[in-house]
């Protein structure tokens, strides 16, 4: 129910966009940025930092050839032979990973329902390392309210609340069904998460960053919503 209703009001402010789209006013992205800024502290004072999003039984799982794949880049991204995972901003030990380093760690592995805004919806399990873990390593600031996630798919960008960041379903997975994450769903690693929906679950990451204000993204730039909580 609660993703019925943040999904509808997704639709009713991407509706509230185009509609003022043609009359380029400043009052008129003045008020969608306010709207926005109170949508999100309505969004986080709803949002459960512990409650756990219930995992799709088995039978849900979708066949990998029937699950979509989306890149903005004009052909598959791949990435380049020295890839690391850079972690920084409103950190005690700015820090760089391998992927070997990130599958050392302890592994969280669930199935998770993924909603796009496009109309679709498909179920994977993932595999991969919480970034709850990963904040605790680095030494994230209490500062840090946001986190970016950026990526080498052109340019391609998010950016998170910090109790949706820090939440138990909140990975950087490197697995899909069991096996290494291929590049048509964002090898070598993504973020994935239950609580947002689709365009907040970079794929092809390069960096990670703690940050003390909020920042935008590659869809929510364009006036999709900026939380989009499921
Ligand atoms: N780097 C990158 N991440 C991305 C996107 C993208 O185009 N580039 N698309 C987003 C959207 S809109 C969706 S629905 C999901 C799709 O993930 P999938 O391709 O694994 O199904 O990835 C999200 N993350
Ligand atoms: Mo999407």
């Amino acid at each position: 129910m609660a993703s019925l209703i943040t999904r509808r009001k997704l639709l009713l402010g991407v509706a509230a966009t185009t509609a003022l789209a043609g009359c380029d006013s400043r009052a008129a992205s003045m008020f969608l940025a306010g709207m926005e800024r109170w949508n999100e502290r309505v969004d986080r004072m709803l949002f459960s930092p512990t409650r756990l999003a219930p995992e799709p039984p088995a039978s849900e799982l979708t066949p990998e050839p029937a699950f979509p794949s989306y890149f903005i880049s004009d052909t598959i991204p791949f990435a380049p032979d020295n890839w690391m995972l850079m972690v920084g901003g409103l950190v005690a030990r700015p820090s760089v990973f391998s992927l070997e380093q990130l599958k050392r760690m302890p592994q969280t592995s669930m199935r998770i329902r993924h909603h796009c805004v496009e109309g679709w919806s498909a179920v994977a399990a993932w595999q991969g390392v919480q970034l709850r873990e990963i904040a605790r390593m680095v030494g994230a600031s209490r500062d840090a309210r946001y986190v970016e996630f950026r990526s080498f798919d052109a340019g391609y960008f998010s950016s998170w609340d910090i109790e949706s960041s820090l939440h138990p379903q909140t990975i950087l997975a490197y697995g899909m069904n069991g096996h290494a994450l291929y590049p048509d769903h964002g090898a070598p690693l993504r973020l994935y998460s239950p609580v947002k929906l689709g365009y907040k679950n970079v794929k092809y990451l390069t960096e990670v960053n703690f940050l003390p204000r909020r920042s935008g993204g590659y869809w929510e730039d364009q006036g999709y919503d900026w939380y989009a909580g499921v």
